[in-house]
């Protein structure tokens, strides 16, 4: 009989990840981890399952009818089987409301989290929109207008299906991308004193949710990011109608396919302001922290999936005598990306924690600062190793990792909108450039050296990668700033999670050891040289 070969499988996510229970034991109290664990295996069980049924069933899309049988415009869409299930597992789970539960205190960021990271891969990117949601949640509360918040906030976190929202962060344009000052979109005032909102949104993520937070221009404000508004918009009317929006297609995307991402017109809708007539860009910010931070995590949820994939079938698969996991080239390539994987969990769920001790209010002004640095630089390497480990993936299961119904490609397809959308790498390294320039790299400095004081014995290469970015900081300015640093940006990055695996490895934590070893092998040192930062070459 013909050789069948076994595909991979996957154990309840959650009892089977010793790197996150691992975390959670050092990082929460223990009534807490207690009362949220089985929740934590319910969610690694549904991880798993998710993962069967969809060898066993076809991936489905959603789709776009613009008009019914007899010419009405309806712009309705259809989303899949997984996307259905969004709101019942949203509302038991608590995706959302987890994340501003007071009863859990500052750890409530890290409970939350914990949960997204078990669900996000088995969600079809349903947790796109729930981001979006947390963070149109977290913006309305910072703005302080009292009537938005009553209206919308206990929806958004709702534990109820039938109550629960979903949001949009409709940011996008055809003219202003990363560029948001560029935006269009034009609010006028009506006769009866109401903001009505025309122009297009490019990508509309979420257009299926209740609400839209978006940008728009006030009728005769002057150009720039600084005269923008921010308008909350409800996207249907009483009678559910579309409020003034039009759907014009869904996105033909590379990857995560299952979200019905859209091209709208915005025809007259009403929006309400959030707060001032200007600097929108400032009140959105804490929208785009939050959505950020969830980027970040469903990233590391990604490399975890690929990373469990892969594992699983290097014990499956013989070759040339012994399974993959036995043959010493195979398992270096896999324990250098668990290596990176480890300093990167490290990282991430560093700031979910920081998040959680500035909204509680308990946070020092280094920590409020170290928070502002470290969530793009969070984003931006997460979003780029996720990439790599997808990839790399791929590889691990040679041709069949090339075919679709493995399974494997869509990992890599999806993982590659995580360095585009909320800011592409290099919009991050930028804005964390801002971030340096304005509070210097002190508090980054300080809360380093908090962490190694604590750890018994620490590598030298973190004061060296430390030193190398603060003299590197001091000797560039302008363009050549600007062209390293996404090197830079990097470098804070590796630095602050090798000192975490350090502090880690204090705690017995051996696998944190073994990560730190193999991290430092690769170097925390990402600064170009000179020749990197001269692109004039090129460009001639
Ligand atoms: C499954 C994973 C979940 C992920 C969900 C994804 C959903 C995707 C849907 C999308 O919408 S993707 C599109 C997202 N678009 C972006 O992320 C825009 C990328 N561009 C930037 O981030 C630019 O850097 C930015 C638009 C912010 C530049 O705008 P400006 O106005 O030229 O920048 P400026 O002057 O730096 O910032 C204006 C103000 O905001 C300043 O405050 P002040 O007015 O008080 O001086 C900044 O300090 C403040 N600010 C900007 N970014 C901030 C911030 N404050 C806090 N945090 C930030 N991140």
């Amino acid at each position: 009989m013909d050789f069948v070969q076994a595909g991979p499988d996957l154990a309840n996510q959650y009892t089977d990840d010793r790197r996150l229970r691992a975390h959670l034991v050092r990082a929460l109290p223990g009534t807490t981890l207690a009362a949220i664990e089985p929740d934590l295996e319910a969610l690694g069980a549904h991880a798993a399952q998710a993962w069967r049924n969809a060898r066993s069933s076809t991936r489905t899309e959603p789709t776009l009818t613009q008009y019914d049988a007899w010419g009405e415009r309806i712009d309705r869409i259809e989303v899949t089987p997984v996307w259905h299930e969004g709101a019942a597992l949203t509302a038991r789970y608590g995706f959302v409301a987890a994340g501003h539960d007071t009863r859990f205190a500052e750890f409530a960021r890290i409970d939350q989290f914990a949960r997204v990271y078990l669900y996000h891969v088995a969600s079809e990117f349903y947790t796109c929109p729930l981001a979006m949601s947390d963070g149109a949640a977290t913006a309305l509360k910072a703005s302080g207008n009292r009537a938005l918040i009553d209206r919308a906030v206990p929806h958004l976190l709702a534990r109820d299906a039938s109550q629960l929202w979903l949001s949009g962060q409709w940011m996008t344009e055809t003219a202003g991308g990363s560029d948001v000052g560029s935006t269009d979109t034009i609010a006028r005032r009506d006769g009866d004193g109401r903001w009505r909102l025309s122009g297009r949104k490019w990508f509309a993520s979420a257009v299926t949710g209740e609400m839209a937070l978006t940008l728009a221009r006030p009728e005769g404000a002057a150009r720039g990011a600084d005269a923008l508004a921010l308008f909350y918009v409800e996207t249907r009317d009483a009678q559910g109608r579309w409020n003034g929006i039009r759907i014009d297609r869904l996105k033909e995307k590379l990857g995560t396919r299952e979200l019905p991402t859209a091209e709208i017109h915005l025809e007259n809708a009403i929006g309400e302001p959030v707060g001032e007539l200007s600097h929108g860009v400032r009140l959105i910010a804490p929208m785009l922290n939050v959505t950020r931070t969830w980027n970040t995590i469903c990233a590391l949820a990604t490399m975890r999936r690929c990373l469990a994939l892969a594992t699983d079938y290097a014990r499956r698969r013989h070759a040339f005598g012994r399974p993959l996991i036995e043959q010493p080239l195979h398992a270096a390539t896999l324990a250098a990306l668990q290596a990176e994987l480890a300093a990167a969990f490290a990282f991430g769920f560093h700031v979910v924690a920081l998040l959680g001790r500035v909204e509680t209010g308990i946070a020092s002004d280094d920590e409020r600062s170290l928070l502002r640095l470290l969530t793009p630089l969070a984003k931006l390497w997460t979003g780029k190793l996720a990439v790599h480990i997808a990839s790399e993936t791929c590889e691990a299961f040679g041709g069949a990792g090339y075919i679709e119904n493995t399974g494997i490609p869509p990992l890599l397809r999806d993982a590659q909108v995580y360095p585009i959308w909320e800011g592409t790498t290099n919009v991050l390294a930028l804005d964390a450039l801002r971030v340096l320039a304005k509070g210097g790299i002190d508090p980054f400095r300080r809360a380093l050296e908090d962490l190694l004081r604590e750890t018994r014995a620490h590598p030298p290469a973190i004061d060296a990668a430390l030193a190398a970015s603060a003299r590197w900081l001091h000797d560039h300015d302008g363009a050549a700033r600007e062209a390293g640093a996404r090197g830079l940006a990097l470098t804070l990055a590796r630095t602050f999670a090798a000192a975490l695996l350090a502090r880690a490895r204090d705690g017995a934590d051996q696998s944190a050891g073994a990560a730190l070893a193999l991290v430092l092998e690769h170097g925390l040192d990402r600064l170009p040289g000179a020749g990197a930062t001269h692109a004039d070459a090129w460009l001639r």
